[in-house]
């Protein structure tokens, strides 16, 4: 089965990393998109991130799931980095990369925390050890959550970090105890953010550890039930999601016998790890899905703002031409007026019937003369003035129906107003509806298909 899973990942990811680029790296660059940014999620193994509070018995739980004593445990925070657990590669061997490497090492898809600066490169480590469990799949241990106040301290960005890493991830587990149900809050609107919407909840499972610390099954309920509250609070959803409950034998430590029916739990939410390559085939259409939602919002705003200034340009060039006009039978009448030259301006020469090839040319002359003028005031005044008006508020060029679209359009509103910032001339030129076809066609047939196939696994 796992094997298998692989081979269709595998084969899913050749297809997306062959068709997308092929059909729409050229739409993508178009708006400024990168087709390297929605490769880079998927490029490399499944990924699965363990985040919770500190204590809450992450490293316990990883250092059991792999069956070896791999990451330091301990009352109190214990550990304050980033850990990246995988194994060699073939024909490498174990041990441990510093975070500039992992960052540097295009293998890998961490580049983006670069961003966070050398505080963080120095909290990033990745450890390659001999285990059969991480040749398909990595986990990333993180230091445990403090209060918001104590987070400050750390000297980088946490939620930030927490959030690109989430971006990569398969599956994310998200660990409480029973002690400190609450400070997540934060976390979880970093992950709502980074998720696709799409996504919705099922990449992250949630998992109340420490179980065997309530004193009694009372005790539990009420932990349970503050958790649940909490996290409808969070997720503003009416349904739970399942929470594992789980806890970790620890040796010495008895557990009270009607806790034990919980021991399957466990069980489940490692064998629940080992299902990361099947959410990566998820996940990678989810990657396309959303790239492609976000670029055809964009697309849509475009082909508005070029409506927009199709329709501008249409009034000023009637103004311009009537003004043209009017030079053009006027220019010369003015002219003779004021300064007695020419003799027989066009007017005249009209109404007498004087009309010979030189009466034509102080009109032509005034005619060229106005439009140049015109031109030059909408290229030098009307037109960086109608940029102006339209990236200071780009929320005109959209109609939001859903709660969904709405959240893209917060995503992808701060691009639009940069590429009519500095693309303008170049966006009024591009075909845009023919893009948004073009998109729309992949999204029906590529994309819906692919959806099947996995589905169907
Ligand atoms: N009773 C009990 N103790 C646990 C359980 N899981 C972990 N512990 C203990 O709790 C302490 C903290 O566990 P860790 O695995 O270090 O927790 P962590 O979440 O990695 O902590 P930080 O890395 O500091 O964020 C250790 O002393 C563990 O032995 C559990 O299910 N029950
Ligand atoms: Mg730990």
């Amino acid at each position: 089965m796992q094997q298998s899973v692989n081979i269709r990942a595998k084969e899913l990811k050749e297809k997306i990393e062959g068709i997308i680029p092929k059909r729409l790296s050229g739409v993508f660059e178009c708006y400024g998109f990168s087709i390297d940014d929605l490769m880079t999620p998927i490029k490399w193994k499944p990924l699965v991130l363990i985040i919770g509070n500190y204590s809450s018995g992450k490293s316990t739980f990883i250092n059991e799931f792999l069956g070896m004593d791999v990451q330091r445990t301990g009352q109190a925070p214990t550990d304050d980095s980033f850990t990246i657990l995988t194994a060699p590669e073939e024909g490498e061997s174990p041990g441990d990369l510093t975070g500039s490497t992992v960052v540097a090492d295009e293998r890998f898809p961490f580049g983006g925390l670069r961003k966070f600066g050398e505080k963080l490169l120095s909290h990033l480590v990745m450890k390659r050890i001999d285990s059969d469990k991480l040749k398909d799949i990595a986990i990333i241990d993180t230091p445990g959550m403090l209060d918001s106040v104590t987070e400050q301290d750390r000297g980088y960005d946490f939620l930030g970090v927490i959030g690109e890493l989430a971006r990569l991830s398969d599956l994310i587990v998200l660990m409480f105890d029973p002690h400190k149900a609450g400070t997540i809050k934060e976390t979880y609107k970093v992950l709502r953010m980074t998720l696709p919407a799409s996504a919705g909840e099922d990449r992250v499972l949630f998992v109340l550890n420490r179980i065997d610390e309530c004193e009694n099954l009372e005790d539990l309920v009420r932990a349970y039930g503050t958790l649940c509250w909490n996290l409808s609070q969070m997720t503003g959803r009416k349904d739970i999601p399942r929470i594992y409950l789980t806890y970790a034998k620890i040796p010495g430590k008895e557990v009270p016998q009607e806790f034990k029916v919980w021991e399957k739990e466990r069980e489940e939410l490692k064998k629940a790890l080992m299902d990361a390559p099947r959410m990566r085939l998820f996940h990678m259409l989810q990657e396309v899905d959303r790239a492609v939602r976000e670029l055809g919002l964009v697309i849509r705003a475009m082909d508005k703002f070029k409506e927009m200034f199709v329709s501008r340009l249409k009034r000023f060039v009637k103004s311009v031409g009537i003004a043209a006009v009017f030079a053009f039978l006027m220019g010369d009448l003015v002219m003779n007026l004021l300064t007695g030259y020419p003799s027989d301006p066009f007017l005249l020469s009209l109404v007498t019937g004087n009309l010979g090839v030189d009466t034509f040319l102080w009109p032509i002359i005034w005619f060229l003369f106005t439009i140049g003028i015109g031109s030059f005031y909408f290229q030098k005044i009307t037109f960086p003035r109608f940029i102006r008006e339209v990236a200071s508020n780009p929320d005109r060029l959209v109609e939001l129906k859903s709660a969904y679209d709405r959240d893209l359009w917060e995503r992808v509103r701060h691009r639009v107003a940069e590429l009519i910032d500095k693309d303008a001339r170049h966006q009024i030129w591009v075909r845009h509806k023919r893009n948004l076809a073009r998109l729309e066609k992949v999204v029906k047939t590529e994309l819906q298909s692919m959806y099947d196939k996995v589905r169907m696994f």
